[in-house]
Formats: structure tokens, C-alpha cells, sequence
């Protein structure tokens, strides 16, 4: 069965599953009323906190990292459905060694000109899924506290000691995605 996080919850999983190199980060939500278009974006970063090169934020417009480590499966631009609604392919043998965290980001496109923001949605999760076996890891839902926020980093993966952990973060903002882009580069 797979674990439950709660935020701000960690799993070495390194540790718990040794053979694991393909993950998918599968990313969901629903939204209530009016179309909302959510945004998946990866932000990989070194020991300084910066990203090594531009195309280390992988996003809709740069579906791939240049180390082929993080992968963007696509644009999804209603969310309406259940099951993931945008993913992200991991295969962590490959992730250059420079890499120390990867934020996995959810931003709500135009959220300022459309006035949207979380607290349209329900029911958002992160979750972590052996490509290998199909079976899934971990599974981190969100709460209701990111009423305000166009945007919020769902988790993020972290290298420790060549050990990947991975981290039910859970931070909101209402600055746009453009503060983590200027934040990182
Ligand atoms: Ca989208
Ligand atoms: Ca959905």
C-alpha cells in the first residue's frame, strides 16, 4: 500500500525502494465551476540553489532537462477528470550529479488577469509512482490552506549523500511563477 504524507512529511526513497530509477510524479486536482489551467514546472537545482542552466526548468515550453533526467509529459488545460492531470518523469539514474533539489511547482496559468487561484480547487495531490512495476509509492494531498495562492510547490526531491528523499512540501504563493524563475536563474 502506498504511504501517505502529510505535509511537510519525508521519505528517503533510496532507502525504501532501492531499485527504484523511473518514477512518474503524477500531479492532480478538480476544479469547481469555471475552467481553470494549471501548469506543472520542474525547477532543478544545484548546491548554490541555482538552476546550472536555463533548461533545468523544465516546464510546457522545455518538455526535457538536458541531462534527459526530468521529463514534462504535456500541457493539460482543464484538469476535468480524475486520475493525474499533468505528469512528470523522472528517471533518476540519469539526473546530472549537479542536481540537488528538484521542486516539482503547480502554477495557475493568467492566474492574475483571470483571477484565479486554489481556492477553486479540491482535492489536489502529488504522487509518486514506480515506472517499473506500475505501483504507487507515496501520495501527498493537499489541503484546503492554499485558498489565496496561484501557485504552490507541490514537493520536491532531494539529494542527500547520493540518497533521494522526497519531500511533501507544500508552499504557496500568490507572486507567479516569473518570482521563482527570477529566484532561480
Ligand atoms: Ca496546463
Ligand atoms: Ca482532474
Amino acid at each position: 500500500m502506498a504511504i501517505s504524507l502529510k505535509k511537510g512529511g519525508t521519505l528517503n526513497l533510496t532507502k525504501k525502494e532501492p531499485a527504484l530509477q523511473k518514477v512518474l510524479l503524477g500531479l492532480g486536482w478538480e476544479v469547481q465551476g469555471k475552467a481553470v489551467d494549471l501548469d506543472a514546472s520542474v525547477f532543478m537545482l544545484n548546491a548554490h540553489g541555482k538552476l546550472p542552466a536555463d533548461e533545468f526548468f523544465v516546464f510546457f515550453n522545455n518538455l526535457k532537462s538536458p541531462d534527459g533526467g526530468i521529463q514534462h509529459t504535456g500541457d493539460n488545460r482543464t484538469g476535468v477528470g480524475a486520475g493525474d492531470d499533468e505528469m512528470i518523469l523522472a528517471n533518476l539514474p540519469l539526473i546530472s550529479p549537479e542536481v540537488q533539489e528538484i521542486l516539482v511547482i503547480v502554477s495557475i496559468y493568467e492566474a492574475e488577469t483571470r483571477r484565479h487561484n486554489f481556492g477553486m480547487l479540491r482535492d489536489a495531490y502529488i504522487r509518486l509512482v514506480d515506472v517499473e512495476s506500475n505501483r504507487e509509492i507515496l501520495r501527498y494531498e493537499l489541503g484546503q490552506e492554499f485558498g489565496t495562492c496561484t501557485e504552490v510547490e507541490f514537493g520536491r526531491l532531494r539529494n542527500e549523500q547520493g540518497e533521494w528523499h522526497f519531500v511533501a512540501s507544500g508552499i504557496g504563493s500568490n507572486t507567479g511563477l516569473q518570482s521563482y524563475v527570477d529566484k532561480y536563474c
